[in-house]
């Protein structure tokens, strides 16, 4: 008998691949085995022993399961063969071991770190895997080691581990962070809990498990160690020395001799200080306790169901994926949704709480300006006006509201401490009130914040919006009264890119449709289950899709072209309607003002609300109407974005987006520069200025940043802008703006600062870097207005102001990818680096000429 796996699924073949070869092997041939197939590792799933365990068990059946299913519960189609529990394979002397760490925590390093300790000084063999969820900060991670005194051949994820290591408290709440730990094995957790609060705080299923199992545990305050020690939140370099000195799977003398010598190789270049630091930690991993298990919990019930009135979807498929358990959901969870459509919203349940600081609103300080929610990269701070009835169960400290509008109400700033990522940016912009104390934002530790949890809820749930009462385009302030339509994303904390994206979600999110190329902005704008993008109280919000990486443009372009086509049915069917003589007249003129005005947002929108009643109350006598009806959410004027980094398009979508401001279309695409393809960790694009390192321009860039902005402006009817919100609010808000009304293409491109650039002044600082960048002439705000031709008017108009060159060279050594340069090839650095300032000069004095030619009418 065969069983043959294939990695793959050939919907209405015979079988997949593999299984057919071998099948046609055998054809026609006495005492043929009996030979089934199936399919395996489906959605990239981890193939155990077990399920090999089943494969051999379904072969010995007399009559065997044929193209089965391993990996994945099929409870729609039963290709499925059962579940088994999973086995320890290896034989004696394998030690497997787990660890659960934050996303940048030092876990991972830590780890690596632990592997070739263990394998540089003993002859053991040994394996590890490090595995990540898609958040690009604060995410989490995973670290499986293997080590033994035999050729390790399993090809699969740590499952059934004699040591576990918890290094976040609040997983045991999360993660299954004990299934599979072996009996008598070995459970390690950093808490700030005593052993009697940790008797009283453990959830039931894991003290149960402890008992049961007869697990040693040893818990220890790696956290209030670090924060002793002066490492801040870096908890690493404690729990692995902790994790050697429980274990003792070397000696423990070596392995902490071998710790100290890759402490001096990872940070000897950064100062005595930083390795001694690194050096008492090692010593201080040894303050571990071990905690009593109680026989007697071996038979407590189990914890108690906490309920709440999140969504079903939000319960059952949401939560379970965050908990690392999707693996684990039958295939009838995803009925209805088989075509990959996923629920706007759900990044707001997550509630990471992942800050270790985050700000604290002084009212009295404030003035009302919302720059601090202009920037957030997470929508974590957000202005609410509150009306009288409002005001009233309000339990916090709230100002008169500034504006004629908000006669009557009042003002607050409210933090949402649980989705921060304490970048600090928002304390970085807060103007303040110098009379009144300065910043009216300060970051205070997490913990002393938390009452503010409550307060958002009030706010989110219970606070209309007041977006109505002002003119939401028209400053920088009143933009962000508008709801954010994408909120809390995994991107990183201060990350360049998303304030961008928010903002856009902010002013046409209502109506909203994006394509978007591959990069960080896919994985942060949709990674299953998270999804930023999400509605307003009128259940409107941005469509989102993902394409490729090199056709999002076309992407977006398809998109334009199926919404005009459809909206070409309704004027079809609108005047079809005119044209009838049983139409009554108040239809008739509906209709004729929603011809004329379906290209102006605001009417369509106005429009939409008044024909939908309309025809839907007329859709069973009238099939026009019904016509009109069914396609009612053509009605609205759509803003259709097309969003990608440098490298999709300067680079690798270039040749589409192109094609696509050629078409005319009336499309947005923008550009959100970050002068290198950052999601894949940092390779050169043409969007890379001289000078700079990056993968495959390690030794510098050696040509100078390709001029995408003025390349599409030669077509003339191409709407073209250069933004950083950090040097100019106001003018990024006006490019967005321009570029949406102008009824033709339009390219928008952002500078954005990345974790790839290595800012000295750390991510905090984003914002401020890039009011640096336009202030020393390393980027030039401008926009190419062709409506303005149209008005006999140079279209041309240079927004930055002449640059302090004098601060270029300072500029870039505030930048990591500049100075390594430096460092590396100190006697061209200097040289590249003068480069970089001339390119700079070379294309500010081009806008310049630009800006000041005199125009005539051709
Ligand atoms: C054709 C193709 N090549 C390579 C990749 C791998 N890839 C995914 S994202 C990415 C980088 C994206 O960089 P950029 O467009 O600058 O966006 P950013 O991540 O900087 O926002 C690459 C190379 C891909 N998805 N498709
Ligand atoms: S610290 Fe950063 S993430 Fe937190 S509210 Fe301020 S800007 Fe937003
Ligand atoms: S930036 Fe500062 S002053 Fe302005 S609204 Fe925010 S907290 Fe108030
Ligand atoms: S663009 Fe840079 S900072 Fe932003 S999410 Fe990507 S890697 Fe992080």
């Amino acid at each position: 008998r065969i069983a043959v796996l294939d990695r793959t699924k050939e919907a209405g073949s015979n079988g997949e691949p593999l299984y057919l070869d071998v099948k046609d092997t055998f054809y026609g041939k006495e005492n043929a085995p009996i030979i089934v197939g199936g399919r395996y590792g489906l959605s990239s799933k981890d193939t155990t022993p077990a399920q090999i365990l089943s494969v051999f068990e379904n072969l010995a059946l007399p009559e065997p399961k044929n193209h089965f299913t391993i990996g994945i519960v099929d409870d729609v189609t039963f290709t499925s063969l059962p579940v088994k529990e999973e086995i320890a394979l290896g034989g004696e002397g394998l030690y497997e071991a787990k660890f659960y760490g934050l996303g940048a925590d030092g876990t991972v390093g830590a780890n690596k770190n632990s592997i070739k300790i263990i394998g540089d000084n003993t002859n053991k063999y040994c394996q590890a895997y490090f595995a990540y969820d898609s958040k690009k900060s604060g995410g989490f991670t995973s670290s499986h080691l293997r080590f033994g005194d035999n050729p390790i051949r399993s090809t699969y994820l740590v499952n059934t581990p004699n040591f576990v290591a918890c290094h976040v408290q609040a997983y045991l709440k999360m993660y299954d962070v004990i299934r599979g730990l072996r009996q008598n094995g070995t459970f390690l957790l950093n808490t700030v809990w005593t052993d009697e609060e940790l008797a009283k705080h453990l959830p039931n299923k894991i003290k149960r498990y402890f008992a049961q199992k007869n697990i040693s545990v040893y818990y220890v305050n790696a956290t209030q160690i670090a924060l002793e020690i002066g490492l801040g939140n870096r908890t690493n370099t404690i729990l692995q020395s902790a994790f050697f000195q429980i274990t003792q799977v070397i000696p423990v003398g070596l392995a902490i001799e071998q710790m100290k010598k890759f402490i001096v190789k990872s940070y000897g270049k950064k100062g005595e200080d930083i390795v001694n630091k690194n050096y008492a930690a090692v010593d201080r991993g040894g303050e571990y306790k071990q905690l009593t298990v109680d026989p007697a919990w071996a038979t407590l019930p189990d914890d108690e169901i906490v309920t709440n009135s999140d969504p079903a979807f939000i319960n059952n498929v949401v939560r379970p994926i965050n908990a690392q358990d999707g693996d684990l959901l039958p295939v009838s969870t995803f009925k209805g949704i088989e075509d990959g459509t996923w629920s706007q919203g759900t990044a707001k349940y997550e509630k990471r709480g992942v800050a270790a600081f985050v700000p604290e609103w002084t009212p009295d300080s404030c003035i009302q300006c919302n720059k601090c929610a202009f920037v957030c990269p997470h929508a974590a701070i957000r202005p609410f006006v509150l009306n009288a009835e409002e005001q009233k169960d309000a339990s916090f400290s709230t100002l008169k509201a500034i504006g004629k509008q908000f006669e009557g109400m009042t003002f607050r700033m409210q933090v949402s401490v649980l989705d921060c990522l304490d970048c600090g940016n928002c304390v970085d912009v807060c103007p303040g009130n110098p009379k009144k104390g300065g910043k009216a934002l300060t970051m205070k530790a997490f913990e002393t914040q938390l009452a503010e949890a409550p307060h958002w809820e009030y706010c989110i749930n219970k606070i209309s919006s007041k977006q109505h009462l002002v003119d939401i385009n028209s400053n920088v302030k009143n933009s962000q009264f508008a709801t954010p339509l994408f909120e809390f994303s995994g991107a990183c904390s201060g990350c360049g890119e998303t304030p961008y994206v928010k903002l856009i979600s902010q002013l046409f999110g209502d109506r909203q449709m994006v394509s978007n190329a591959t990069g960080c902005s896919s994985i942060y704008s949709g990674s299953v289950p998270s999804t930023p993008y999400t509605k307003n109280e009128k259940g409107q919000g941005p469509a989102w899709a993902n394409s490729l990486f090199e056709d999002f443009c076309e992407y977006g372009l398809g998109m334009q072209l199926a919404n005009e086509k459809l909206r070409e049915r309704i004027v079809k069917l609108m005047n079809e309607a005119i044209a009838n003589a049983q139409t009554p007249a108040d239809y008739k003129e509906v209709f004729s003002e929603w011809i004329a005005n379906k290209n102006d947002a605001a009417k369509s929108k106005e429009l939409a609300e008044k024909i939908i009643p309309m025809v839907e109350a007329a859709k069973d006598k009238c099939d026009i109407s019904k016509g009109i009806y069914e396609l009612k959410q053509y009605l609205v004027k759509r803003s259709q974005w097309i969003i990608g980094g440098d490298g999709a398009s300067y680079d690798i979508g270039y040749g589409g987006l192109d094609h696509v401001i050629a078409s005319g279309k009336d499309v947005n695409i923008f550009v959100i520069d970050t002068e290198v393809y950052s999601n894949t960790g940092g390779q050169s694009s043409k969007a890379t200025p001289v000078g700079a390192i990056a993968k495959f321009a390690a030794s510098g860039k050696r040509i100078r940043k390709k001029d995408l902005g003025l390349m599409a402006t030669t077509y003339g009817y191409v709407y073209v802008a250069q933004i950083a919100m950090g040097a100019d609010q106001a003018q990024t808000l006006k490019a967005f703006r321009e570029a949406e009304a102008y009824p033709g293409p339009s390219l928008v491109i952002a500078y954005a600062p990345c974790i790839n650039h290595g800012l000295k002044a750390g991510m905090g600082k984003s914002q401020a870097e890039e009011e640096a960048a336009v202030k020393c002439g390393y980027w030039h705000l401008w926009r190419y207005n062709p409506a303005l031709e149209a008005e006999g008017k140079n279209p041309f108009i240079l927004d930055s102001k002449e640059p302090e060159w004098s601060g270029f060279q300072n500029f870039l050594k505030g930048e990591v990818r500049y100075t390594s340069l430096l460092k590396q090839y100190p006697a061209e650095a200097g040289e590249l680096f003068q480069v970089a300032e001339d390119n700079a000069k070379w294309r500010y004095n081009n806008y310049k000429r630009l800006a000041n030619q005199i125009w005539e009418r051709s």
